[in-house]
């Protein structure tokens, strides 16, 4: 390990200007990332805007707020003895447990000193001499590196939309992305929230409970599972820690990063009884078993009524009011389609008499007032405001950074009608720039510590590659993006993941380009590719051995 990386930097003191790689984000992806290279003797330096590690999970205190992926999937797998040096308590971890964990691995592998926390990179440029990045911060720091890694995450750019007025409430407003860490108190409250996600889902019933009132604005009802959560299973837990080494070797391998039984039949191959055998049984196993009861429930719209018909008799089932039910129940795009919320009580809760359910598709919001909002002629009021309204997903902390490429390219200015990568892991124009879990990859598709760290290791080999070839630079080739992008839409397409207006799309922020981002090809066929272009000389980039001289492979 060199000098450079075991000074402990004090928040303000000055970085080291020279440095191999600077690594943007101390969540899940950077602390590895930075492991990974300290490991290789490459000094890294990561920037991180909060005062903690944990990226999504710094973030995101909300009431409720935990992992809908299950506790024992949703841990690192780079090091056999981490699992069983660490025991999760609930099958669905909540956040502060999360963070709990990453604290627990950042000391564990000493990885604190190597981030520089409170402050936020601003910009990035690309010297076309010197084949450096130039790094900015918002502390002043000016750094020079050879690789500039985005650890960004794909949901941290939080949204809240322009409503007309929302400087004059007078109000507490709060958004489920940046939650106050001291907490909210909402005893005894009038409340309204706008949105319905998986953050509002998660964090409804958990306000309710303590609300005076709530008041729900719903634009688009989800599909939510319920999660049937619980304390851990130990004796699970001990068996899969021991060999999980081999578990993640074949989550790998799947669609979705996850182990789990997927029926590989048709929903027209079974009966009705079968059917609703296999919908109910997956049901009671709660979270996304539901999704892998029949092969073609994400592809053809036919067999995906029977999994939405069969859900929304669900909702009617749990909620008493028959007009509320049906407001609740999902009717205007595939299910699946949009992200798939996992829920604890929240359909049970519209049954609480301090709960309501406002539709505001029809009647949108119109603006904030001083005392709430108005919509549909009639003005709400309101003592605390909750913006459950997601984020500027899978681009939006890349374009926030004024990142430019070869000849000054404003990142932003080449994606302006969607975001372009080769395998979501770099962008033509932006050498020696890597994106983890970028636009292109199965990232948000996916479990994604398993994504994160698929990405870490190919990022990590490939840097090593280029020091032991003594190379300068790697770019992605035109014509290999441009085959990417193509394939992303097509697989994309194939599907009908496109029907719904969701946040893969761009659709909850407006304006923004209507592109289907993550890769929806699946994981393992994705790891195979990633294998494939290494095994060929890293085919479809540019391989540069010094400023001028370019090798194509
Ligand atoms: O955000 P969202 P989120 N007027 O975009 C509504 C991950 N996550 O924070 O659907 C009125 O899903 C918007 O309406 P519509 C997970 O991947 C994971 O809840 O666009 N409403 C929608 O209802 C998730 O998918 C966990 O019509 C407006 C809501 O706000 C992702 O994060 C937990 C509006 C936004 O929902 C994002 O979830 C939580 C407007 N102008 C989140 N603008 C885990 O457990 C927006 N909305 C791992």
């Amino acid at each position: 390990m060199t000098t450079l990386q075991t000074k402990s930097h004090q928040n303000g003191a000055a970085p080291p200007s020279e440095i191999d790689a600077v690594i943007v984000g101390a969540g899940f992806a950077g602390l590895y990332m930075l492991h990974r290279l300290r490991g290789l003797g490459i000094t890294a330096r990561v920037f991180e805007a909060g005062d903690g590690v944990g990226g999504t999970w710094y973030w995101n205190r909300y009431p409720g707020a935990r992992c809908d992926v299950e506790s024992m999937e949703y841990q690192y797998g780079f090091d056999g003895d981490l699992p069983k040096a660490w025991k999760w308590s609930e099958r669905y971890a909540t956040q502060p447990e999360i963070l709990e964990y990453i604290n627990y691995v950042a000391d564990r592998f000493e990885l604190r000193d190597g981030v520089q926390f409170e402050t936020r990179v601003t910009a990035a440029s690309f010297d076309e001499a010197t084949n450096r990045w130039s790094v900015q911060t918002n502390r002043g720091d000016n750094v020079s590196a050879k690789y500039c890694i985005m650890a960004t995450g794909c949901l941290s750019s939080f949204s809240v939309p322009k409503f007309k007025g929302l400087d004059s409430y007078k109000g507490d407003w709060y958004h489920t992305g940046a939650w106050p860490h001291e907490g909210v108190d909402f005893t005894g409250k009038r409340v309204g929230i706008i949105g319905t996600g998986s953050s509002a889902i998660q964090s409804i019933p958990i306000i309710a409970e303590q609300a005076a009132h709530l008041t729900v604005f719903q634009r688009t009802p989800n599909f939510s599972v319920p999660a049937d959560n619980g304390p851990i299973d130990s004796e699970y837990q001990a068996r899969l820690s021991e060999n999980f080494t081999e578990h993640r070797r074949e989550a790998l391998d799947t669609q979705a990063g996850l182990v789990r039984t997927f029926n590989n039949q048709s929903v027209f191959e079974v009966d009705e009884e079968t059917r609703m055998r296999e919908f109910q049984n997956r049901w009671k196993a709660g979270s996304f078993a539901v999704a892998g009861a029949f092969n073609d429930l994400a592809v053809k719209k036919e067999a995906n009524d029977f999994i939405a018909d069969f859900v929304r008799s669900k909702i009617r089932e749990v909620v008493h009011d028959a007009a509320t039910a049906e407001l609740l129940c999902p009717k205007d795009y595939p299910f699946g389609t949009k992200r798939l919320c996992v829920d604890s009580h929240y359909f049970q809760t519209f049954n609480r008499d301090n709960v309501s359910l406002v539709d505001v598709k029809n009647a949108p919001i119109e603006e904030i007032t001083e005392k709430g909002l108005r919509t549909g002629g009639k003005e709400y009021e309101f003592d605390c405001l909750v913006f459950a309204t997601g984020f500027d997903a899978m681009t939006g902390s890349l374009t926030n950074i004024d990142i430019r490429g070869r000849e000054g390219l404003p990142l932003k200015e080449k994606w302006s009608a969607g975001p372009r990568t080769y395998l979501g892991l770099q962008s033509v124009g932006f050498p020696n720039m890597f994106t983890i879990t970028g636009p292109g990859s199965p990232s948000v598709l996916a479990n994604m510590i398993v994504a994160i760290e698929q990405h870490v290791d190919w990022i990590s080999d490939c840097v090593q590659y280029m020091r032991t070839n003594n190379l300068a630079t790697i770019e992605a080739n035109l014509d290999a993006e441009d085959t990417w992008v193509e394939h992303v839409n097509e697989v994309a397409n194939k599907t009908l993941y496109p029907q719904a207006n969701s946040w893969y799309l761009g659709a909850n922020v407006p304006g923004k380009p209507r592109v289907f981002m993550p890769y929806v090809g699946g994981l393992g066929t994705y790891g195979k590719k990633l294998q494939d272009v290494v095994d060929h000389g890293y085919d479809g980039f540019t391989l540069g051995v010094g400023a001028r001289e370019l090798v194509r492979v």
